[in-house]
């Protein structure tokens, strides 16, 4: 990005609220794979229908909860990027400021962000399967997957699969802050998955300057006032140093 557009700075600088939306473009960076790049994406190599619903649990838990201890294990080596970074810091700039994200790797987190909305839960999180109630494991096992300490059901990760209602709490809070928002960025998302993808087109009916990041055009696109395309890292670090 050579310059930052005069209607994207006045915007800025006269707004009272940010809100953003993240999706895995985000973490790419931090050697996260996205889901729909066609190369390198995780539906590129498995069928999201055979992974990613409850049904495909319930049909082989085991291959399911290994797909999901492989993407732990490599989360755990993975560290937060210049994205991630700049977004902590936006957040301790301005006083009314909204993060959410569809990412599961909780790297916002390890960045300094304090609470951002996780709309697809968390890959840390255990839940057991058959009472839905979050679930301390007494310590890594090799069970695959482990056991309800309190029931006995099997143990599943807390991620929103296809099909399933996104947590009541995170979705709130996203709406509110898409609603009110001055100026609202979208990062790194393909915008396919919804509701989380209807989020920015909400923000700009009520009245956002809709910014989109990410090196190529999606289903928001036609939806943006500005898309500013090139990597994350990149565009975010840029903004930091530029704008108040
Ligand atoms: C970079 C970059 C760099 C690369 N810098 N950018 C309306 C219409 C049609 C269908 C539906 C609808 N409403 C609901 C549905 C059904 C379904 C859905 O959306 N299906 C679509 C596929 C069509 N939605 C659901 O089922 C949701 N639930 C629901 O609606 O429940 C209703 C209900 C109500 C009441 C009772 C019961 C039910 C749930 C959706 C859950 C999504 N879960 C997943 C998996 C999470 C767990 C896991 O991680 O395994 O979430 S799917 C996957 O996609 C994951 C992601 O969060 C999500 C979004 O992906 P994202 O982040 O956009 O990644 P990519 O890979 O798609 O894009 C990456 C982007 O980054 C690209 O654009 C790159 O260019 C870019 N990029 N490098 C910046 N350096």
């Amino acid at each position: 990005m050579d310059r930052i557009p005069e209607e994207f700075r006045s915007r800025w600088v006269s707004a009272g609220s940010v809100a953003v939306l993240t999706g895995a473009g985000i973490s790419a960076e931090s050697g996260v794979p996205t889901f729909r790049d066609a190369q390198t994406g995780l539906w590129a190599r498995w069928r999201p229908e055979d992974l990613a619903t409850p049904q495909a649990f319930q049909r082989n838990p085991r291959l399911v909860w290994d797909w999901y201890r492989w993407r732990r294990e490599l989360v755990r080596d993975a560290e937060p990027g210049a994205g991630h970074l700049a977004l902590a810091q936006l957040e301790r700039r301005i006083p009314r400021f909204h993060l959410a994200t569809q990412n599961v790797d909780g790297l916002h987190q390890r960045a300094g962000s304090k609470e951002p909305a996780e709309l697809h839960g968390n890959l840390f999180r255990d839940l057991c399967a058959y009472e839905g109630t979050e679930v301390e494991l007494p310590e890594e096992t090799d069970e695959a997957p482990p056991r309800c300490p309190r029931c006995g059901g099997p143990v599943r990760p807390g991620v929103v699969w296809f099909g399933e209602p996104l947590p009541r709490r995170a979705m709130q809070e996203a709406e509110s802050a898409a609603a009110v928002s001055d100026v609202y960025l979208v990062i790194g998302t393909s915008g396919m998955v919804h509701p989380a993808g209807d989020l920015p087109v909400a923000a700009r009916r009520a009245g956002a300057f809709v910014v989109e990041i990410n090196p190529e055009p999606t289903p928001i696109t036609d939806f943006v006032h500005l898309s500013l395309r090139g990597r994350a890292g990149n565009i975010l670090a840029t903004l930091l140093e530029a704008l108040p």
